[in-house]
């Protein structure tokens, strides 16, 4: 009976995103880029509408007014984000704690693995993100993120090899997956107003919101 019930949940767990998964929210550069972003399926996934519109509003009543809050910040410590205010946060309201939940266990190879602070990020209009790759004594094998208000761009490129690129439309209510190579190799950031263009149609950036979830460091004392 354990056996079963744990082969039902990997075999849930392996499947779901079928539910959901649409690869026209992804345009690589070339066939390499493809493959080293695709295989295994679970390195780069992006879910469109993977909230309910009733738990997209439940996250956006507990994130929206707490973020106005703060004040806009136009340099970052590491000079990775222009135009951004964030928290970090452990407390939340039932109803989302769950939402979190599920994708800890939908997107994390160990989901007692990650972190209990979870980070919300506010660009502004003129804000934006550039290229970075998240330290590793920060975060492990596996960051998700959760858009909200605006569409947005987020670019991959490879740290070797600039010519290796995923351009992914993030709608709101989406959720993108980065893991192993499209965590570690590949830098991510997502685009300006000005560069935000997706299949050659602007895809116009405006205030945006994302709650990223991450998981432990691999070794937390790394440079
Ligand atoms: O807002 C996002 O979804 C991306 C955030 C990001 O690049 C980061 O926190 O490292």
């Amino acid at each position: 009976m354990i056996v079963y019930t744990m082969l039902l949940k990997q075999f849930i767990k392996q499947n779901s995103y079928r539910l959901y998964s649409n690869q026209s929210n992804i345009i690589y550069s070339s066939q390499k880029a493809a493959d080293l972003l695709q295989k295994p399926s679970d390195t780069l996934q992006v879910y469109d509408d993977y909230l309910t519109d009733n738990e997209y509003d439940n996250f956006l009543k507990e994130i929206d007014g707490y973020m106005k809050r703060k004040r806009y910040e136009y340099s970052h410590w590491d000079d990775a984000i222009h135009g951004y205010r964030e928290s970090e946060k452990s407390e939340w309201t039932t109803e989302n704690q769950q939402v979190l939940s599920r994708i800890r266990q939908f997107a994390f190879d160990d989901p007692k693995q990650t972190l209990v602070h979870v980070h919300v990020l506010d660009i502004a209009k003129d804000g934006y993100i550039k290229p970075h790759i998240d330290a590793i004594r920060y975060c492990g094998t596996t960051i998700t993120g959760l858009s909200f208000l605006s569409s947005s761009i987020m670019r991959l490129v490879h740290k070797d090899d600039k010519t290796l690129i995923a351009n992914i439309l993030l709608k709101p209510k989406s959720l993108y997956i980065l893991k192993n190579i499209a965590r570690f190799d590949f830098t991510h950031e997502i685009l300006k107003d000005q560069e935000s263009y997706f299949n050659n149609l602007h895809i116009p950036r405006n205030r945006r919101l994302s709650i990223i979830c991450r998981n432990m460091p691999l070794d937390p004392t790394a440079g």
